[in-house]
Order: C-alpha cells, then sequence, then structure tokens
C-alpha cells in the first residue's frame, strides 16, 4: 500500500514523519511551504480541504489529523512501537497526552502565530498574542510534570509518538523564545529524543539538506 505524507518544516506533521520513520516503512514525502500558502493551493485542497499539513495518503485516500494518522500507524505497523501497545492504560496515556497537545497546546501556540484563526477583526487578532503565549507557556509545566514522573520516555519506558508530539512543541517554545532551562526534565528527554535516529532523519529532510551533506 502507497504511502505519501504531506509536510511543511517545523510543524505538527513532524509527528507522522518520525512514526513513519520509527516504522521502517517505505514512503514519499512531499514538503510544503507554508509561508508561500502551499497549504491553501488548489490541488493540495483537493486532497485537504482544511488546507493544513499533515496530510497522508493512504493508496490514494487522504488522511488527515495527527492523531488519526498516528493511529494509523501504530496499527498497521504493529511492531514499530508508534504507541504503547501492550497495556490499555498507558495506551490511554498516550492518547490523554496526544489530545491535550492538539487540543490546548497546540491551539494556545496558534494563537500567536495564527490569529486569522479566530477573529477577522485585525485589532483582535493582535491582542489574541498575548493570552496565547501566557497559555502555550504554562502549558509547558504540563510537559515538564509528565516528564518529572519516572518512566524512561514520556509515556512507559519506550519512545513514542508522544515523545515526537512534544519536540514540536520544543520547536515552537524555542521560536518564541522560551528559556527550555526553566524546564529540566523535558528538555532532558526531548535531548535523548532528538539524539534518536529517527528523529535525526527527519530533521534532516525538513533541513532540505541532502543527508551525506548534513550529516
Ligand atoms: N488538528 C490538526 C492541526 C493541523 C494544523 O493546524 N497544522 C498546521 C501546521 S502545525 C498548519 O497546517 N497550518 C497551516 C495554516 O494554518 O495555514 C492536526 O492535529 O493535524
Amino acid at each position: 500500500m502507497g504511502l505519501t505524507l504531506y509536510y511543511a518544516p517545523g510543524a505538527c506533521s513532524f509527528v507522522p514523519h518520525v512514526a513513519l520513520e520509527e516504522a521502517g516503512a517505505a514512503f514519499d514525502a512531499v514538503r510544503l511551504n507554508l509561508a508561500d500558502g502551499d497549504q491553501r493551493k488548489p490541488d493540495y485542497l483537493a486532497l485537504n480541504p482544511k488546507g493544513r499539513v499533515p496530510t497522508l495518503v493512504v493508496d490514494g485516500r487522504p488522511l488527515t489529523e495527527v492523531i488519526a494518522i498516528v493511529t494509523y500507524l501504530d496499527r498497521r505497523f504493529r511492531t514499530a512501537g508508534i504507541l504503547p501497545g501492550h497495556d490499555p492504560l498507558l495506551a490511554a496515556r498516550a492518547y490523554e497526552a496526544m489530545t491535550w497537545l492538539a487540543t490546548t497546546v497546540h491551539v494556545a501556540f496558534a494563537q500567536i502565530t495564527r490569529p486569522e484563526r479566530y477573529a477577522d477583526d485585525l485589532a483582535m487578532r493582535g491582542a489574541l498574542a498575548a493570552p496565547g503565549r501566557d497559555r502555550f507557556v504554562r502549558a509547558l509545566d504540563g510537559l515538564e510534570a509528565l516528564a518529572a514522573a519516572k518512566d524512561a520516555w514520556l509515556v512507559g519506558e519506550t519512545f513514542t509518538a508522544v515523545d515526537a508530539y512534544a519536540l514540536v512543541v520544543r520547536r515552537w517554545a524555542e521560536r518564541i523564545g522560551v528559556d527550555l532551562s526553566a524546564y529540566p526534565a523535558w528538555n532532558a528527554k526531548g535531548d535523548r529524543a532528538l539524539a534518536r535516529p529517527s528523529v535525526v532523519r527527519v530533521l534532516v529532510q525538513e533541513s532540505g539538506l541532502d543527508p551525506a551533506v548534513a550529516a
């Protein structure tokens, strides 16, 4: 079954991208430039009318939303450990974390970077950034608490999609100048995640560098 991931550098599409690499899956990756508005071009809207990344095309049929794509990949590549599979409570904890990241943390960040989603009025858009930043930064305490638990990774003893998702948030935090040293447990787990071969491969691909040059 053919797989094509539409992604953008620095975006939440990083999560399924890492999952595909963790699984050792054969897939094509199509890069979108969000700043140029590739996500709103007719060809892409025909695939994903929401005009967002990620989209995973599975045998010609598009699947959207990070959590849905990760769930699909986890079930398709059973042994890859994309989500914790052996323990129902751990699996639920992974969904608990991913749902919070998608619906609370991501939404707060978008209030800063995509105010047009929340208001038509230009003055209102300007007023959204400061409370968005506050909400986003408050949410980082939640990631620190998750990371400070005794598990080796954010959820359980193995690297999962939740760790990849937290790396997306880390990149966003860096983008808005958050001092990561205030989150020592999350920072340490994030550093370890950054060293994973799957993560390195995706970062190199997102950077647009030739892997041979980037290595
Ligand atoms: N709920 C969606 C959110 C997708 C989303 O907002 N993607 C952002 C990048 S992280 C995007 O495509 N932004 C482009 C835009 O808003 O124009 C998911 O979890 O997949």
